[in-house]
């Protein structure tokens, strides 16, 4: 029995750390106990990612697909191939024709070096945004000037603590150990969703707000504040920026008004306005709220709410939406050159829209990498027309995907299980987590970085030096040894944090440009999309899959599975297990209905992420606008309307 130091690579807020025990063929996933946010428990995605390295999905060696049928090649001929129609693109069209398409399928700190490639052919067409935090990202970095959460054991300080739009039983494990040790310890948790999800069961107060409506309830919030407590504005004053602005944009809605948006009653909104005012109150965010076309100005509505009740910069307080301070602190662009390159960028919602509308520079080459667009894209079926349009699409993958199956070319990864790496890319704690590798890479796999270091030479493109994983890991992590002395062999032995975790913008701190806090300076949009007989659709993350991965491991039904509130479906004539149509403005799909108590009276609820290959995905109906800020998406705007086949 052997036992390996690894870590999840999964994109998941909790970046869990853990030990792979391997004894011949047999080997598990124990979660690292000295990890103090894992603190020796993992989910059961780990194991997936464990039983993925030999799975019978795996892509075990470069695949050509000719006249629609696939044929194992060699890395040699997939490379010269790849590096012919790069080498004729840059020459006729510019490296601004070539197009790569990434998310953050892949965890590991080295999976950028193929950014480093790209940006030596000088700038191809990147996504901009994200399907992801983009939007409350912008607001986040708008209003403190950096994105930075409290100590998750801080949370013990709180008086109240503020579930707001995360589902942290299914998407954020790792954080419920910190709410129930609260809870103990006598703190009122609130959650604020429009789904009764299990953390809004196990709250002492739930608040079911319309979808979308949380800048409107913040700004609500806000105006009972005032009228409370008339000082309240004028305590903070000092550390904010518009000041004058904030107080217009509350001024223009009354009361009444505001309780109708969000759907909440007076009393309950005079009733926080008190709580968060006079006891220290902790905000955890989640992603799912800012995933509608307004989302950028309610989070920052949120962000102001905070300010004003005297939360932001104190023991227990704190907005808590991301946390970047590791990337902030390491050298990423020693890997990638991101400043040597001027890239064309199109927003990642609507990437295939713009391949196929743009006439300068048209995408002919383009490699697809740590994503399943095909899937997690909305608007998902101009995937596959972009993919049509492009000359020639390579896709890197550990396993075969939809999107896979779109390219011309496909190269198989190494997982995290085969790679020497770090990983640090929690979105919430700041623990940094060493790999080293449990298995040699099977059959023909190899790391992504050393693939690129072989076709820059091919190419031959300079300046893309061929170096061992910590040689390359030593470049990135070097401001580390000269700010808080940790060194790549520190973070190889245990789970290492930089320095001591301070209150973020203790003593008013904050990182914007003249040092003061940016209260809410624009207007929130308002929806009338829904009309009588709409529902949003709202297609929120599964527990036991990451997006599209290990979705074979749900029991997926004919049709996506669509939770709806009895009541809804006894106004609509629906009826329970009975297949529906879901039509939207970009089209239709079928599901299986099933009646939920918790799912809101305005909602459609279907978990996201299932492959094609199972029949239709959600994404064929989701919306691909853009949120106010930060381009983002507004999918769960989808607005849809559910009838009887
Ligand atoms: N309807 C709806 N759609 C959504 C969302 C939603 O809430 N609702 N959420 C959105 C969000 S928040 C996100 S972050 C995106 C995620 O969008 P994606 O990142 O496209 O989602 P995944 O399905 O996780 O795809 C990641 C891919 O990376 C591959 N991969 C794993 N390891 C490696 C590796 O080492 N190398 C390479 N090259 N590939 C690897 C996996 O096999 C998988 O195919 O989806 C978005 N889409
Ligand atoms: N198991 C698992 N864990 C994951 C992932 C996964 O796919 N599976 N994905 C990871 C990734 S990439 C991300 S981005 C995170 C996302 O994790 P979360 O932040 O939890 O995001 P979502 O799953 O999009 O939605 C969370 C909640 O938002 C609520 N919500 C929707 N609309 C509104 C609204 O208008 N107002 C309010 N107040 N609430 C609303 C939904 O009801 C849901 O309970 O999870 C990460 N963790
Ligand atoms: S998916 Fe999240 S909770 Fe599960 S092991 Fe990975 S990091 Fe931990
Ligand atoms: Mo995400």
């Amino acid at each position: 029995m052997k036992i390996y130091n690894s870590a999840c690579p999964l994109d998941c807020w909790d970046a869990c750390g853990y030990e792979v025990y391997k004894d011949g063929d047999n080997a598990v996933v124990r979660g690292k106990k000295e990890h103090p946010i894992t603190n020796g428990f993992v989910c059961k995605k780990a194991q997936y990612v464990l039983e993925r390295v030999h799975h019978k999905s795996r892509i075990t060696s470069p695949l050509l697909k000719e006249k629609g049928k696939w044929r194992s090649v060699s890395w040699d001929e997939a490379l010269n191939l790849m590096s012919k129609h790069i080498k004729a693109n840059l020459k006729q069209y510019g490296p601004k024709s070539i197009a790569h398409y990434y998310d953050s399928g892949a965890g590991g700190t080295l999976k950028n070096l193929e950014h480093r490639f790209f940006n030596l052919l000088g700038g191809v067409t990147e996504p901009s945004g994200s399907l992801c935090w983009a939007a409350g990202m912008a607001a986040i970095k708008k209003d403190f000037g950096a994105a930075r959460c409290h100590n998750p054991s801080d949370i013990i300080n709180s008086d109240n603590v503020v579930i707001w739009g995360r589902n942290v039983t299914e998407t954020n494990i790792h954080l419920m150990p910190f709410i129930k040790q609260a809870q103990k310890a006598g703190a009122t948790i609130i959650c604020i969703d429009p789904t009764k999800t299990k953390i809004a069961d196990i709250s002492d107060l739930h608040i079911s707000v319309k979808p979308s409506s949380d800048g409107f309830f913040a700004l609500s919030i806000a105006k009972q504040v005032l009228n409370k407590y008339p000082d309240a504005l004028d305590n903070v004053s000092k550390l904010c920026n518009n000041v004058g602005k904030y107080q217009e944009i509350l001024s223009k809605y009354s009361i009444e008004e505001l309780s109708k948006i969000c759907g909440v009653s007076i009393e309950l909104i005079e009733k926080l306005a008190v709580l968060f005012t006079e006891n220290t109150s902790s905000f955890y965010l989640g992603y799912g709220m800012q995933r509608y076309f307004n989302s950028g100005n309610s989070i920052r509505a949120i962000n102001s709410l905070a300010m004003l009740t005297g939360n932001i910069g104190i023991k227990g307080g704190g907005v808590n939406y991301a946390d970047t301070y590791v990337s902030d602190s390491i050298d990423l662009d020693a890997l990638t050159l991101e400043n040597d390159a001027t890239k064309r960028f199109f927003p990642k919602a609507q990437f295939p829209d713009y391949i196929l509308s743009t006439e300068q520079a048209p995408i002919n080459f383009m490699y697809v990498s740590r994503a399943n667009p095909a899937v997690t894209l909305p608007n998902t079926a101009t995937v596959k027309k972009a993919f049509e349009k492009v000359d020639f699409v390579v896709g890197c993958d550990v396993t075969f995907t939809d999107t896979m199956s779109l390219c011309d070319l496909v190269l198989p990864a190494t997982t995290s299980l085969e790679e020497e790496d770090i990983i640090y890319t929690s979105m919430w704690h700041r623990y940094i987590n060493y790999l080293e590798p449990v298995f040699s890479p099977i059959e023909q796999t190899r790391p992504e970085w050393e693939v690129f270091a072989d076709l820059s030479a091919r190419i031959g493109l300079k300046g893309y030096p061929q170096k061992s994983a910590k040689e390359w890991l030593t470049d990135v992590f070097s401001p580390l040894k000269q700010n808080y002395k940790i060194t790549i062999d520190d973070i190889r032995e245990k789970p290492v944090l930089l320095g001591k975790w301070d209150t973020p913008f203790k003593n008013g701190n904050f990182k914007t440009e003249n040092g003061r806090f940016n209260l809410l300076d624009c207007e929130i949009s308002q929806t009338d999309t829904l009309k009588k007989y709409e529902l949003f659709f709202m297609t929120p993350h599964p527990k036991n899959s990451l997006h599209s991965q290990f979705q074979e491991k749900l029991s997926l039904e004919d049709y996506p599975v669509c939770f709806i509130n009895p009541n809804t479906a006894k106004k609509l004539g629906l009826k329970d297990n009975k297949t529906v149509m879901i039509g939207t403005q970009k089209g239709s799909i079928k599901g299986i209905l099933r009646m939920a108590k918790w799912v809101h009276s305005d909602v459609l609820f279907s978990y996201e992420g299932r492959p094609w290959g199972y029949g239709n995905t959600q994404n064929i109906v989701t919306y691909d606008g853009l949120t106010d800020i930060g381009e983002g998406t507004d999918m769960y705007g989808t607005v849809c309307k559910v009838t009887p086949i």
